[in-house]
């Protein structure tokens, strides 16, 4: 008795999947159509699929000309994006920065981009990869925020707002003579 039942089950759950799978081919593809005419690619937008985690920039006390703005960037979607550019509000200018060992000096230096693969991530942390900002038109106090807009290659933009923290140095510190 039991086996016949189970097989019983079994046959109702297997018809019941395949209507499923069936109902729901036959209602995807229409808006799957529709969709790739009305809008192309509309999903793999950089702003959309890349969002900013965990963002700060550095507090710096007056009279300080600098500062730089971190995150981690994840990319959810199936294309590599790269941000190209970026602007803040709070300074003069804004750069793309990496850091470089140079025989054991940490130095900074422009670099055109910042990649951000797909399904993957980008880290800017202190001493890695920043957002430097540059001729602050303002002080930046622990507890107040940043607005720092990036400007991706395919054109879209993402405002992010970047809490002001205070950093400390990373190791080895800054290039000196
Ligand atoms: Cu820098």
């Amino acid at each position: 008795m039991k086996p016949l039942l189970r097989a019983a089950l079994l046959g109702v759950l297997i018809s019941v999947t395949a209507a499923c799978q069936a109902e729901n081919e036959v209602a995807k593809k229409p808006a799957e159509a529709s969709q790739a005419q009305a809008a192309p690619a509309a999903s793999a937008k950089a702003a959309d699929a890349v969002k900013a985690e965990n963002p700060f920039v550095r507090a710096v006390p007056p009279g300080q000309p600098n500062s730089a703005a971190f995150m981690v960037l994840v990319n959810s979607g199936d294309v590599a994006h790269q941000v190209v550019s970026a602007s803040s509000p709070v300074a003069n200018t804004v750069e793309l920065h990496t850091h470089t060992n140079n025989n054991g000096v940490m130095e900074m230096r422009q670099i055109s981009q910042i990649d951000v693969p797909a399904q993957g991530k980008a880290e800017l942390t202190p001493g890695g990869l920043h957002i430097m900002l540059i001729e602050l038109r303002q002080e930046l106090k622990v507890g107040e925020s940043v607005a720092v807009t990036l400007n991706f290659a395919d054109g879209s933009t993402s405002v992010v707002d970047a809490p002001i923290q205070e950093v400390t140095p990373p190791m080895g510190g800054m290039k000196h003579h």
